[in-house]
């Protein structure tokens, strides 16, 4: 049986991005089932734990084949298995793979950075100074995403594929903004992609455990935002 670690718990920002869900949707999608290991933050620094994922994260993976970290990699191995995921043809796949890593080195690290100074840092003096720029440089990449995108319905080929799932993914790192909005295309393409039944049977299988152990300790909730 396929196995995804994932926390039995997050604070409310985390809830429905932690990364599993990128390998619990790729699942979903290629219809194949999994166990989700449920880790607490004292099983992180494990060796046990550090055997499967040596930096302490979600998700590792696991198959009767293979042991694997990293969400990007972990999706891409269940996409070369999945008709639902990735294309036959090589110029089909090799244009999965290029989204796939767009979302994650062209297009990621502008939405962490704006994450990291919203959600961490909001009330320090350095992240006043540098929020801006920060949001214009992502601003510009969004400009430019949204007319790669032009008038498709997904990334790779015009049709949905594992690079969505990442992409999709790194896009809902923006919900705590307005910004999309400013990107109507590539608003309606999130809404595409969590309109999917995949997704939010990932999404509400991660949450599942969170809602779990709010009802048993109510003060958890506290902070909630949608
Ligand atoms: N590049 C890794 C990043 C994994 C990652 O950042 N996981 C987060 C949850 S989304 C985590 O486990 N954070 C806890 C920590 O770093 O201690 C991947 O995509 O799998």
């Amino acid at each position: 049986m396929i196995q995804v670690t994932a926390f039995k718990w997050v604070p409310p920002f985390a809830q429905g991005s932690v990364r599993d869900i990128r390998v619990r949707w790729a699942l979903e999608e290629a219809g194949l089932g999994y166990d989700d290991r449920l880790i607490g933050f004292e099983d992180q620094a494990t060796p046990e734990y550090r055997a499967l994922q040596p930096f302490g994260q979600v998700p590792a993976y696991r198959d009767g084949e293979v042991e694997m970290f990293e969400s990007g990699a972990i999706v891409l191995w269940i996409a070369q298995n999945s008709d639902a995921l990735m294309p036959a043809d090589d110029a089909g796949r090799a244009m999965v793979m290029t989204w796939l890593f767009a979302a994650m080195n062209s297009v990621e690290p502008f939405v962490a950075e704006l994450a990291t100074i919203d959600l961490f840092n909001a009330d320090k003096e350095w992240a006043k100074q540098r929020r801006p720029e920060v949001e214009a440089f992502l601003r510009k990449r969004l400009a430019d995403l949204q007319t790669a995108l032009g008038d498709r319905n997904w990334f790779a080929g015009d049709r949905f594929s594992a690079a969505d799932i990442l992409m999709t993914h790194v896009l809902r790192d923006l919900r705590h903004t307005a910004i999309l909005a400013d990107f109507p295309a590539l608003a309606d393409y999130v809404a595409r992609a969590e309109a999917r039944p995949a997704f939010k049977r990932a999404l509400a299988d991660q949450m599942k455990p969170f809602r779990a152990a709010e009802a048993a300790r109510p003060e958890l909730a506290a902070g909630r935002v949608a």
